[in-house]
């Protein structure tokens, strides 16, 4: 008898202890990565676990790249541990792209988790590799003035292997050298490699090719590659800003293309020739380099005021000599 009364109160209190601690957790989640973080379907099915250490999951909820939470497929949801899959709505660029999916989750107890979302990161890869080639952070396109030594990183993604053949470069469509090959610290099917080849006065092609280890190549060339070495600095086309007119709120973008590396100093006047800004950018570095440049400007004077409405000149200084100039007009 005094077992029995025993038992009832253990359950009486064991009731009461887990009324008083209730589920106030929310679930966890993963994704099942795919091989190298990588897949060649750009409308993707990814697929997960969601679990929970107590209550039944009543809600799975995933997006991709920031896009809405959309219901994710699921069995019947009557237990604490479920697995879910999710096509991706839209087509996902291939390339050298992090994609990103969620999953929000929600328990039976109405705990869901509205900030931290379990999140997965890939990349929609091609049938053969993807090669980019940039310059100082910059993607390199035809038409674009080099330094005589150059400074190119080139890139590439695949599924299938990088291993067994080169990365060769060509200049002119003469064969140079294979490149070293970097791979990725975070990723074994990406690979950097860098190449400073030295070129003569004149107009080049610069050409990469890569085979992956299933024998598909990928040829990225990039022609038109202007040096002018002994000439003078100078832009390329007109600088550009943006926004402009320009409201005073946030920066404003200025951008040109200089002739070759060179020290700029990017300053400011008003139409009475007072000079109320000036920047300064190295030799080689954005804002000083051959090729595209961008950079910003905070819409105020070096002492930090605001500037009144009116129009502005700017000035792109290189090497000591005026390379180009644009106008800005603020409207607020
Ligand atoms: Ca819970």
């Amino acid at each position: 008898m005094i077992k029995k009364i025993f038992f009832i109160f253990t359950i009486i209190i064991l009731l009461g202890f887990n009324k008083a601690f209730a589920d106030t957790i929310p679930p966890a989640a993963s994704f099942i990565p795919f091989n190298l973080n990588m897949t060649t379907d750009n409308t993707p099915t990814l697929t997960g676990i969601a679990t929970d250490e107590e209550s039944i999951i009543t809600s799975i909820e995933c997006r991709i790249d920031g896009g809405a939470f959309t219901p994710a497929t699921v069995g019947i949801l009557d237990s604490s541990t479920e697995a879910f899959s999710f096509k991706s709505p839209i087509a996902l660029v291939r390339g050298i792209i992090l994609h990103t999916a969620e999953v929000k989750c929600t328990d039976s107890a109405n705990n869901v988790d509205s900030t931290n979302f379990a999140s997965y990161s890939f990349y929609v890869v091609g049938d053969r590799p993807e090669i980019v080639i940039t310059s100082g952070g910059e993607k390199i396109i035809s038409g674009d003035p080099v330094d005589l030594s150059p400074s190119f990183e080139v890139k590439v993604i695949s599924n299938k292997g990088l291993t067994v053949y080169p990365l060769r470069a060509f200049i002119d469509n003469i064969f140079q050298e294979n490149l070293t090959k970097v791979v990725d610290a975070d990723n074994l099917g990406i690979i950097t490699a860098l190449y400073n080849p030295t070129l003569l006065d004149g107009t080049h092609s610069l050409k990469v090719d890569m085979t992956d280890n299933l024998g598909n190549i990928t040829t990225r060339e990039v022609i038109g590659l202007v040096v002018q070495s002994g000439q003078e600095i100078s832009l390329q086309g007109d600088p550009l800003s943006f926004p402009n007119p320009y409201n005073g709120v946030g920066n404003v973008n200025l951008s040109y293309v200089l002739s070759k590396d060179s020290n700029v100093a990017l300053t400011i006047y008003d139409l009475m020739g007072n000079q109320l800004s000036k920047q300064n950018y190295s030799n080689g570095q954005n804002g000083g380099k051959a090729g595209y440049n961008e950079v910003t400007w905070d819409g105020k004077t070096t002492g930090g005021a605001d500037l009144g409405n009116g129009i502005y000149i700017y000035l792109i200084v290189a090497d000591g000599k005026v390379a180009g100039k644009g106008k800005l007009t603020i409207v607020r």
